[in-house]
């Protein structure tokens, strides 16, 4: 029987597509080979503990301090209260206990604030002046008061109480310093961030606590009463034993706004590593304040330290120059300072 012309396209057609489909496959070798997986990270290392972190090349001296008591067994508070006292009684750190730059009306104001991980409690004080050491008036507000900040003359009175002695704040020479500036200058200038460097320091001991403390003179030329992020708990400082700690130094006003310090703990708590987390706080601070892109005193750092003793900190900009901290790990190797790039 002949084949119909429609019987000789069908069979044509059939044996093209089977031959376009073997010469496909003999053109194509089959699946690509999957790469090879990625050569899984390094194990981490445990960071050494214990540790200590503190904002400024002063912070060397700070984290050598407080070592000392770490080396002894001693007390993470009593670590940080002996740390920060050593900056605080430093003539040459004029930001911060003795020597700090005053107030608009020439008066040195200090802020200063302590948080203990392990139970959550916290002290502090604001605007205290004639004391040098706030950090340790602060302690004593933690440990002896059911509050935690005393202001102005209440925190003065409390501080007398306690047997702490009053003086003078400022040498001749720095108040001399100070009076030419403020002749300098035609108008407050508290906002200008040319002098202040806060000491913000945490502390983790060999058993994976934690605590904090902050101690500063504010921004210099501030309005009197002005209250910094320092004392503030959750602003300039914060910590929590189950994830780590955070400190701010730089302009209180935008920690305060932000809670910054708290922000960075809630987002170590998500997961994050304290460097990120430091990070994306500054950011979010530029987002919802975008004037600070362009206005240059508009500093802020932080420090953070997690729950397993990594560190990391994060700077706005190299504003006078570049932030760094110190760090101390164990008590056998001294301090060393690490410099933080800049944001913007
Ligand atoms: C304040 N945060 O009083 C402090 C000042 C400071 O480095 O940190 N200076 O706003």
């Amino acid at each position: 029987m002949g084949r119909s012309r429609r019987d000789f396209l069908r069979d044509t057609s059939l044996a093209v597509a089977l031959l376009s489909t073997t010469t496909a496959r003999a053109q194509s070798p089959g699946p690509a080979p999957r790469p090879a997986p990625p050569p899984p990270p390094p194990p981490k290392q445990k960071p050494e503990l214990p540790a200590v972190i503190a904002t400024w090349d002063y912070g060397v001296e700070l984290c050598a301090a407080a070592q000392q008591v770490l080396a002894k067994k001693g007390d993470l508070l009593d670590a940080l209260e002996k740390g920060v006292n050593v900056v605080e009684d430093d003539p040459k750190v004029t930001s911060v206990g003795f020597n700090g730059l005053p107030n608009e009306d020439g008066v040195v104001q200090l802020d200063a604030s302590i948080m203990d991980g392990r139970t959550h409690a916290a002290g502090a004080v604001a605007a205290l002046e004639r004391i040098k050491n706030p950090i340790s008036v602060a302690r004593k507000v933690m440990e002896r008061t059911k509050h935690v900040l005393l202001v102005g003359a209440g925190a003065n009175a409390f501080a007398k109480k306690l047997g702490f002695k009053e003086q003078e704040l400022l040498s001749p020479e720095v108040r001399r310093e100070w009076e030419q500036r403020m002749k300098d200058r035609k108008e407050s200038f508290w906002r200008d961030g040319s002098v202040h460097d806060t000491v913000c320091a945490i502390a983790i001991d060999a058993g994976g606590n934690l605590a904090s403390a902050v101690s500063t003179s504010g921004l210099a030329g501030k309005l009197a009463g002005r209250v910094g992020d320092s004392p503030l708990i959750g602003a300039g400082n914060y910590v929590d034993n189950d994830v780590g700690g955070a400190c701010a130094t730089g302009i209180g006003e935008l920690a305060i706004r932000n809670a910054a310090s708290f922000a960075i703990v809630e987002r170590m708590r998500a997961g994050v590593d304290p460097t990120r987390a430091c990070q994306e706080i500054l950011e979010r601070i530029l987002k919802k304040s975008p004037e600070v892109r362009t206005d240059p005193n508009a500093q802020l750092a932080f420090i953070a330290m997690n729950k397993a003793g990594e560190v990391g900190a994060a700077a706005l900009r190299a504003q006078r120059k570049m932030f760094r901290y110190a760090i101390a790990r164990g008590t056998k190797t001294a301090p060393a300072l690490v410099d933080v790039k800049p944001m913007i």
